[in-house]
């Protein structure tokens, strides 16, 4: 039997009802194929960052999955479509992104997939969530590097 991973995924949307998607999103990750969702971060509302279009609405999840990354992978593109996502240009605001962050201690880099995800260290969006439910992942000069950017965690 395919041994179960500790993955997490990060959850963005500027499109649409924003919050009321990526609360969805987490729904959907817990009812994929062999996996579970373990830990849900809070939400936060964040300044597009490289991006336009209004504010986005970020999460970080922890799943625990028997899945490997690339069908993982093209699980989160699958629940993308079926928020509506399209794709007119790079970057462009969105009704949901999920992208995997990290998958057990996976180093991988093919073309569909790189892991850890290429630029997570450099987003407050993604290492402030990621910071509160895996603190041990994410270190105080790593966090100090983004503090810039603004990240405000929702009620
Ligand atoms: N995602 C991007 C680009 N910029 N900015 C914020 N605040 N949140 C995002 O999720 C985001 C972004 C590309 O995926
Ligand atoms: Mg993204
Ligand atoms: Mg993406």
């Amino acid at each position: 039997m395919t041994q179960e991973t500790l993955a997490y995924v990060a959850l963005g949307a500027n499109l649409g009802d924003a919050q009321g998607t990526v609360r969805q999103a987490l729904q959907w990750l817990d009812e994929l194929p062999d996996t579970r969702l373990v830990r849900a971060s809070s939400l936060y509302r964040t300044a597009p960052v490289d991006s336009s279009g209004p504010d986005y609405i970020n999460a970080v999840a922890q799943v625990r999955t028997r899945i490997d990354a690339h069908r993982l992978l093209s699980m989160l593109q699958g629940l993308e479509q079926r928020a509506g996502r399209e794709r007119p240009y790079p970057n462009a605001p969105r009704t949901l992104d999920l992208d995997l962050l990290l998958f057990g201690d996976a180093h991988t880099a093919t073309a569909q997939l790189q892991l850890p995800h290429p630029r997570m260290y450099q987003r407050a969006f993604v290492l402030v969530p990621l910071a509160e439910i895996a603190p041990a992942l994410v270190s105080p000069e790593q966090l100090q590097a983004v503090a810039g950017q603004g990240v405000t965690r929702m009620a």
